[in-house]
């Protein structure tokens, strides 16, 4: 890890109130790769007339929606698999995870809040008793209030079912603040939205990097978003974590199906003939 993190001490703040932020996570050189193929993507998206503006999600257009991010650079595989993230991950929901989603908001000025929403209670009937999900948020500026912080409601990860759930949830909501290079932890049990960008002129990138315990299936099939040239270029690590691997959403019993000298088998299947 190039920045330390005192895992005790996240396991406990997680815990008691649902997100911990951690600075200086990311290296100046990292942080200006991922901006940079932002802007590419968003380029991409715009020539290919792929809509950067998700209606169901957003009030207004001032929001860009970018998705599938590790699909589309490399970069965004290192991220997911940073040693910080990871560690905060596991010391979060354990072990055994897949990364279930990779998307950006991008709130320029005008953009408006979301829905107040649970990403666990979009992806797990109740009760949710346990965290079975964690984002990794990833700052790409300095985030605060005004440029549209994620505001979080303190204490809802105790939420365990729908009526647990109060109404005026944005009432209750709080901003974090955190300077670009930064990682949210936010536990998948917090509700939450994103806040409005009520500045001038202020950008406000963020990524979601989005892991759920491995039983739990992803909402994105990478496997049909990742070009194959891509898949094939990936190590078998960054394959499990993707659900790539051919028994890659299994533990248990999962070990069944290694072989003994340890080598993948290409399982592959070559169709039948005519
Ligand atoms: O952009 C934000 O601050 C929150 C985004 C979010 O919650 C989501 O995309 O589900």
């Amino acid at each position: 890890m190039d920045t330390t993190v005192d895992l005790e001490a996240f396991a406990r703040d997680i815990a008691r109130d649902g997100f911990v932020v951690v600075p200086d996570v990311i290296s100046s050189k990292l942080l200006e790769r991922a901006q940079t193929a932002i802007e590419r993507i968003i380029e991409a998206m715009r020539a290919e007339v792929i809509d950067t503006f998700s209606e169901t999600l957003d009030p207004n257009d001032a929001n860009i929606r970018l998705y599938h991010l590790a699909a589309w650079d490399p970069v965004f595989v290192e991220l997911l698999r940073h040693p910080v993230a990871r560690a905060l991950v596991e010391a979060t929901i354990g072990p055994n995870w897949l990364v279930s989603n990779f998307t950006a908001n991008i709130a320029m000025p005008g953009s408006g809040s979301m829905n107040v929403h649970s990403d666990q209670a979009l992806v797990v009937p109740p009760p949710w008793n346990e965290p079975w999900a964690m984002n990794v948020i990833w700052c790409f500026d300095d985030v605060h209030e005004a440029n549209g912080a994620t505001r979080y409601i303190p204490g809802s990860q105790h939420w365990t079912r729908f009526e647990d759930v109060p109404e005026d949830l944005l009432a209750m909501s709080v901003p974090f603040s955190a300077p670009a290079g930064s990682i949210v932890a936010m536990e998948g049990r917090v509700w939450h939205t994103s806040g409005a960008n009520v500045t001038e002129n202020e950008r406000r990138a963020m990524a979601f990097a989005y892991y759920t315990r491995d039983f739990v299936r992803p909402q994105v099939n990478w496997a049909m978003v990742m070009q194959p040239e891509m898949q094939e270029g990936l190590d078998d690590e960054a394959r499990r974590m993707l659900g790539l691997s051919v028994m890659g959403n299994i533990t248990i019993g999962g070990g069944l199906t290694r072989l003994r000298d340890g080598k993948r088998p290409d399982l592959r299947i070559a169709p039948l003939q005519n």
